[in-house]
């Protein structure tokens, strides 16, 4: 498309869909006329993808999450056309970012997973790979924050109110879903999935819930109104909201309808169109097609798919079972064992006596299996699906699957060893690790465009952006101290814009030439923010003492959503806040430290945040990270990382070498060793320094407005044990960030540490990540159209 059409495209579309000219036209109006000319412009090339792929095999990730962000920036660079559309708008005296930033992110996910969901669609289709998503297109996704005396308070999110220019309504290719007690309608609306620098366009497909019939129209001339559309409501609060949760609250009815909502419509839609190709021969139903079960909440898809085809299809149930152990893989992302997901057999009858009956029967044919090879009735009892009146959707999962993976090195040998150890017994060869990645387009192409082009001028070759391997060359300027220079000058660049950004939308005033120190992800207790906040208190009492203390200027950043039922989530949200408001007003502190929690922490947030940071804060207790990626969306904008040997994060620094980052505290060993005798309050009873901060948490020093959230934080380390190590990691952390404070100064050192992290920085690319799906898992050949 070229600039002339792009105009004339925007023009039409004003016209028609607003019946507006440029003159008059609101901001979001020209968003939507310039994304549907996008849009008009690829359809052709889409819908060859599409049946290219339908020819062969292809393989289809189910996720109850996609954190996708915004779309406009991201298609238009991936076409090669924002430049047009920048001159074009400006042509029209229009500013491209205003454009891009009226765009309300796609918020339909909590967090990482969500988000590994969207880098993962995004990777496939720059690299031709056959992927299809299936998820749910929640009518609210996950909620706003706010922070209102420094508590968190929430409000719907509506991302579609200025509705969504980029998916398309398939209303005929709708399924009919059942359970129990209604029946519903599931409409497809498809978004294309734009790569780098390719013709191929991938597909996400997101089911919204409906009712079969508007409504009663006998109860509405009775006049019974709310009677007559009451089974509209029903079935549209099954794809109406995300449960704004990241780890345990189960047991929720509609969360369910909304798993078996999802895998019921999308294995008809899968099942439909093998149809289309075979018949009804179901033998090479897995020869063609292959699901990727995004953790435990797509599981419910495997009784679904022997229920289907044994009920619908005849298949007798063995084959059935047999094909399901080729179709499917499970991917682990936890190794919290309260957040291994588990149902009540109560609900399932409930909802799909059916499935319960299928799953019994698997059961069963685990149970034989077991036995034929001798394993006792305990040992059996902790493998078992249905146990103790629950349904185990991690057991289920691993049972039918043909491989298992977790998200890093360390976590896949955590569930061999120990977590999922009988299991890896029983199947060894099942077991594999995929270490998540990211993609470089958003995260680094479309975030740091400063950088980007940097980074292709010293190589000579914009190359790196598909492959991200190239970023090693880099190597070879790592003393070249202009190229050093230049790295920092970007640095601070990045660092103004997030600083004026976080003036308008916090109101408060950083100072770019401070450390920027972040730590960016949703608020847990594993998570250890209030370790973070505690170290935060500390330096502020240490400067108060010795206010000549010589640190470089820092500033501490937080952006975080906790999960609203989550009281302890919150209290941190809220302490963090207290100590904001004390630092940041204190005089002697003179702007030293300054600490803001930024709100509403979210994908287009995060773009800003990445590229502005000095320090990556990675600080969870070793062994309860699986992976983290926000960990590699720095590393890959040149940021050195603070953390614990955990998760991705061993893994980031033995790419880009322990003397580059900031390792610290306990590891996985350690803490096996001291946990059966680790008693916390000695630390508090030793060390003058942690009983003054976590005195304040009791003393008055801060308000947490007489709810008693304070106390409760404060018992959560002395009195319930400190389950996640913070008072036996603190003296760690605060050497070690007394190493960075010190190593900071010596501003080419530091930049040397930058620079390092940022050349070593390309296995963490998700490109990477779905080729070894690809070859690994789902044997799935790239597939180029014309
Ligand atoms: C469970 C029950 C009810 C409602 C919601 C949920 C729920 C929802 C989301 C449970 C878990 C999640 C998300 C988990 C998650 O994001 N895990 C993260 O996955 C990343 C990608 O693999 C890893 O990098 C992180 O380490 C891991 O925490």
């Amino acid at each position: 498309m070229n600039k002339e059409n792009m105009k004339k495209g925007i023009n039409r579309y004003l016209k028609v869909k607003y019946g507006v000219t440029v003159d008059d036209a609101k901001e979001y109006e020209i968003f939507n006329a310039l994304s549907l000319t996008v849009l008009e412009d690829i359809v052709d090339d889409w819908k060859n993808t599409s049946e290219s792929y339908n020819s062969g095999r292809s393989a289809n990730y189910f996720s109850a999450e996609y954190l996708m962000g915004r779309a406009l920036g991201n298609n238009l660079m991936n076409l090669g056309l924002y430049d047009d559309a920048k001159d074009v708008l400006s042509e029209l005296n229009i500013d491209i970012n205003k454009i891009e930033e009226i765009e309300e992110d796609a918020g339909l996910g909590n967090g990482g997973l969500g988000r590994l969901a969207a880098c993962f669609m995004e990777s496939a289709a720059t690299i031709d790979v056959p992927l299809n998503g299936y998820g749910i297109r929640y009518n609210n996704g996950l909620f706003n924050q706010n922070i209102e005396g420094g508590f968190q308070t929430e409000s719907e999110d509506n991302w579609l109110k200025y509705g969504d220019p980029w998916s398309v309504r398939k209303e005929r290719e709708a399924q009919i879903v059942e359970f129990s007690d209604m029946k519903v309608r599931a409409i497809p609306y498809d978004t294309p999935i734009i790569g780098y620098g390719t013709k191929n366009i991938n597909t996400l497909r997101l089911w919204k819930c409906e009712p079969i019939k508007e409504f009663d129209f006998v109860l509405f001339n009775e006049q019974k109104y709310d009677k007559a559309v009451s089974l509209k409501n029903r079935a549209e609060d099954i794809s109406r909201v995300l449960y704004p949760n990241d780890s345990n609250d189960q047991g929720k009815i509609l969360r369910l309808r909304q798993q078996y909502f999802l895998v019921s419509a999308s294995l008809k839609d899968i099942i439909r169109k093998h149809k289309q190709k075979f018949g009804t021969d179901f033998e090479n139903i897995s020869v063609n097609n292959f699901v990727q079960l995004n953790d435990t909440h797509p599981t419910l898809a495997i009784p679904e798919f022997i229920r289907l085809l044994v009920d619908e299809e005849g298949v007798n149930f063995k084959d059935a079972l047999e094909y399901a152990k080729t179709f499917f893989g499970y991917t682990n992302h936890t190794i919290l064992a309260e957040a291994l997901e588990k149902w009540n057999i109560k609900l399932i009858k409930k909802l799909f006596p059916r499935i319960l009956e299928i799953v019994k029967d698997i059961d069963k044919e685990l149970i034989k299996e077991l036995k034929e090879k001798h394993y006792t009735k305990e040992e059996i009892n902790e493998f078992r699906i249905i146990f103790d009146r629950q349904m185990r959707m991690a057991n289920l999962a691993i049972f039918v699957s043909k491989a298992v993976n977790g998200v890093a090195k360390l976590h896949t040998d955590i569930l061999k060893d120990s977590e999922l150890n009988n299991w890896y017994k029983l199947y060894p060869q099942k077991f594999q690790n995929k270490t998540n990645g990211i993609t470089p387009r958003r995260w680094l192409r479309l975030c740091n465009p400063e950088l980007s082009s940097f980074i292709t001028k010293l190589l000579g070759t914009e190359e790196w952006v598909k492959n991200l391997d190239l970023l090693k060359e880099l190597k070879k300027f790592e003393d070249d101290d202009k190229v050093l220079e230049e790295l920092m000058n970007i640095k601070l660049q990045k660092k103004t814009q997030l600083a004026e950004h976080i003036k308008n939308e916090e109101g408060v005033e950083l100072d770019p030439n401070s450390i920027f120190d972040i730590q960016i992800k949703r608020l847990h207790e594993y998570k250890r923010q209030l370790l973070n906040a505690m170290y935060i208190l500390d330096l502020y009492y240490r400067i108060k003492e010795n206010p000549d203390m010589d640190i470089p200027k820092t500033s501490f950043i937080f952006g975080a959503k906790a999960f609203p039922g989550y009281v302890r989530a919150k209290s941190i949200v809220k302490f963090i806040n207290e100590i904001a408001e004390l630092v940041n007003n204190d005089e002697d502190i003179n702007g030293k430290i300054k600490v803001v929690f930024v709100h509403n922490y979210r994908v287009s947030y995060a773009q800003r945040l990445f590229p502005a940071a000095d320090l990556s804060k990675q600080i969870s207790t070793a062994g309860k990270e699986a992976s983290g990626t926000g960990n590699m969306k720095f590393m890959l904008n040149a940021t050195p990382t603070f953390g614990t040997y955990d998760g991705a994060n061993i893994e980031i620094v033995n790419e880009a070498g322990e003397e580059n980052n900031y390792i610290f505290g306990l590891r996985v060993e350690d803490i096996d060793k001291i946990k059966e005798e680790y008693d916390s309050t000695t630390y508090y009873k030793k060390d003058k320094n942690i009983k003054r901060v976590l005195d304040t948490l009791i003393d008055g020093t801060f308000n947490d407005g007489g709810s008693g959230d304070f106390e409760d934080l404060y018992n959560s380390l002395l009195e319930e044990g400190d389950q996640y190590y913070l008072l036996a990691d603190f003296k760690s952390f605060k050497e070690t960030q007394d190493r960075v404070f010190e190593d900071y100064k010596d501003k080419k050192k530091w930049a040397k540490k930058c620079f390092a992290n940022l050349y070593s920085a390309g296995v963490f690319s998700s490109d990477r990540t779905i080729k070894e799906y690809c070859d690994e898992i789902w044997n799935i050949k790239k597939t180029s159209i014309k």
